[in-house]
């Protein structure tokens, strides 16, 4: 086997933006990708434990993700959905027939002593996903929204009131008592490791809960291998999502520069658009500049050539020791 062969890489992500980047790494790496995926929007409805981050990273590498909304699954029906409704039952959360019977699964799992970590595993498998897909932590870690129409559990906030309330604080409730998985920390300290991704997810509300659990931001960094990101932000705009208004109400400039400061001591570059090509001389890192905008398979995958040769080259740069903090 050659050494780029046998190299491993783990991505960080959360939600619709960083799946389509895993994606398109899954596609260069199958099993040589580990994805670490956000557990903060977590919640229990219905009865049943939810994990839409991670469905949105099974479904999306198992190529069965809704394509027109990026999070549950294609060619979906919506028989229960309605039939709650017609018994006056909370229908702001959609659940599609099929999305629902990953739930109910997850849920008799995890209630029959499961972790989340090996329920993933199994859905995993079960959907025909060759990459590693891992939950950030077994323990329960929930996004908090301080707004000023009052404190939002992370759902709440981004589905039921679509982001309106502004936003003054954002809080990862648990993430104090909880810590990485020995899957997570195998997967970080992996001899073959070349490279940790943090995909273009929002940073303050599904890359800031993975990197809040003790432990997690010290196992990135003690891989000694190049720590890369991809920036949300295209020309001052976010693709999808409320990033760009979360930074305005933190009182945050809405570029490039504003996402490097927010992972300042953690990554060692960032990957931004060509559309921002004229902002590289104000980042105080190495940048590489590329189409950011994921609308194709192709695009995701050329995307996640160029963080997979970003890294090459910032390993090439720097020798390992001394990029260990
Ligand atoms: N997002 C919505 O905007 N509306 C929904 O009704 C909704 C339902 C849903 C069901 C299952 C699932 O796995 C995800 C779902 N999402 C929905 C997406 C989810 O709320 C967000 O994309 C993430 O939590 C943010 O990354």
């Amino acid at each position: 086997m050659t050494r780029a062969a046998s190299q491993t890489f783990v991505a960080l992500t959360g939600g619709v933006g960083g799946a389509k980047l895993a994606l398109g790494l899954a596609n260069l790496l199958g099993e040589r990708l580990t994805v670490v995926v956000n557990t903060g929007d977590d919640f229990e409805h219905l009865g049943l434990y939810i994990s839409p981050d991670v469905d949105t990273a099974l479904y999306t590498l198992a190529g069965v993700v809704n394509p027109l909304t990026g999070w549950g699954r294609r060619d979906e029906t919506w028989t229960f959905m309605q039939a709650l409704q017609e018994l006056g039952g909370p229908t702001w959360f959609k659940l599609g027939d099929s999305d629902l019977a990953t739930h109910v699964d997850r849920t008799r799992r995890l209630r029959s002593g499961a972790t989340p970590t090996s329920t993933c595993t199994h859905l995993a498998a079960r959907l025909g996903v060759a990459a590693r897909v891992l939950p950030m932590s077994d323990r329960p870690v929930r996004t908090v929204v301080d707004t000023e129409e009052g404190t939002l559990a992370f759902q709440k906030y981004f589905v039921r009131e679509q982001c309106r309330p502004v936003a003054k604080a954002i809080r990862f409730d648990g993430a104090s008592a909880a810590k990485p998985t020995p899957q997570v920390i195998e997967a970080l300290s992996a001899p073959g490791l070349a490279g940790v991704i943090v995909c273009p997810s929002n940073p303050w509300l599904s890359i800031d809960p993975i990197l809040a659990i003790p432990g997690m931001r010290e196992a990135v960094r003690a891989s000694g291998v190049p720590v890369v990101a991809v920036s949300p932000i295209i020309a001052g705009k976010a693709v999808k999502g409320p990033t760009v208004k979360i930074m305005r109400e933190l009182g945050l400039t809405t570029d490039n520069r504003a996402i490097a400061d927010h992972y300042a001591g953690l990554i060692d570059g960032i990957v931004i658009d060509g559309s921002d090509a004229d902002a590289v001389g104000g980042l105080p890192l190495p940048v590489t500049v590329t189409n950011t905008l994921m609308r194709t398979l192709d695009d995701k995958i050329a995307l996640a050539r160029d963080c997979l040769a970003f890294c090459s080259r910032l390993s090439a740069r720097t020798p390992a020791p001394e990029r260990r903090r």
